[in-house]
């Protein structure tokens, strides 16, 4: 399942442009992997990423020469292709040629996966924990324990909401709030452009997982959106859990329960092609051409193709690629640098007014 071809490739560009990193000397075939990872982590701790570590990094034990910067990364799971090419993003920047060892874990987007995830690297000693929290709340423990092992966490992704801004160094990851505004006013100009702007327009929501930073701030900038829009009405919102299965389920009890909706907003593009998919088998027809207006957020290759399709109408863009900024915030702190504690990535959107298939073709994710 792993690409490895193409993680070579990537981390050949992203050598270039990360000067701090080692130089990455040793050569995997030749390391005592096993043994040495006994000795990494405790025979009775409980690592959750053991399993998926020695399947797709068998020489990362390297760590046990002390060259390597050991990075747990606490991932929320694998729901979306955007979440594919943040995991894929990490893999491939903290390699040990880049002077990395990587402990990868899945959540399966459960908090307390997470949770257990985070102890584990605790007790494995890394030397930074990395976590892309799949909700915003509960966190103030763990990370408590965390600074009382001295171990730096940086947050990335999704956010926290924590009392205690001493609990992590930094967080990098896009603005939600903002991608959710950026929705609202390409929606005011398009139904502007079709003659639609004081039509009642019925919306419903996809909305992402509950109580994660992605679906309260998407959430939040539509419906300060909605505010400047009294003829806009939200139908109802139900949670997809970013996911195309969910997203296809919510769609068809949306279509069951009302038969007048003009635009679905899906809060990732992966519950878009579930909701497509729902559209469709409903006798329905969707995207530029159809009954029912679709967009989405993130803007992943395979939106792409569904714009190019006719299906979905536009998406709003998140940056999945954190790898390397993740590395250079811990590689400014290993120089005892100054890291800025919160940091915005540019996003823009993309739309079937724009040239797709262009676009497409230079596309990283
Ligand atoms: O939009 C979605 C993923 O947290 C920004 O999580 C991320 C979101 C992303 O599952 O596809």
């Amino acid at each position: 399942m792993r690409k490895k071809l193409v993680s070579v490739a990537l981390v050949a560009a992203m050598a270039a442009s990360m000067t701090a990193c080692g130089g990455g000397s040793s050569a995997p075939a030749e390391a005592p992997a096993t043994e040495a990872a006994k000795e990494e982590a405790p025979a009775e701790t409980p690592a959750p990423a053991a399993e998926e570590e020695k399947e797709e990094e068998p020489a990362a034990a390297d760590a046990a020469s002390g060259d390597l910067i050991t990075v747990g990364y606490a991932q929320v799971g694998a729901e979306s292709d955007w979440r594919t090419a943040n995991t894929e993003s990490f893999k491939s920047t903290f390699t040990e040629e880049n002077g990395y060892k990587l402990i990868f874990d899945d959540a399966q987007q459960k908090q307390e996966n997470q949770i257990k995830a985070i102890r584990s690297f605790i007790q494995q000693e890394v030397d930074y924990i990395v976590v892309a929290p799949v909700v915003e709340t509960g966190w103030e423990t763990v990370l408590e324990e965390a600074k009382e092992a001295g171990i730096p966490v940086i947050l990335s992704d999704r956010q926290m909401q924590l009392s205690d801004d001493s609990l992590y160094e930094a967080w990098v990851g896009g603005n939600f709030v903002l991608e959710g505004e950026t929705c609202g006013d390409w929606l005011a100009e398009y139904l502007e452009a079709q003659g639609r702007g004081e039509e009642e327009i019925n919306i419903v929501t996809i909305q992402g997982t509950i109580g994660a930073s992605a679906q309260v701030g998407r959430t939040q900038g539509m419906a300060n959106k909605m505010e400047e829009h009294p003829n806009w009405k939200m139908l109802d919102m139900q949670s997809g859990e970013f996911t195309q299965a969910k997203g296809q389920e919510v769609m068809e009890s949306f279509l069951k329960s009302y038969d007048d909706i003009d635009v679905v907003i899906c809060e990732n593009d992966n519950e878009a092609f579930g909701a497509i998919d729902a559209i469709k088998a409903a006798g329905k027809t969707c995207g530029p051409e159809g009954d029912i207006i679709v967009v989405s957020f993130d803007s992943v290759k395979a939106a792409f193709e569904s714009m190019i399709a006719g299906d979905l109408n536009a998406t709003f863009e998140c940056n999945p690629l954190h790898g390397p900024r993740v590395a250079e915030i811990i590689q400014k702190l290993e120089a005892g640098e100054t890291v800025d504690k919160v940091q915005y990535v540019d996003e823009a959107y993309f739309d079937t007014s724009m040239d797709l298939e262009s676009i497409l073709a230079e596309r990283a994710y």
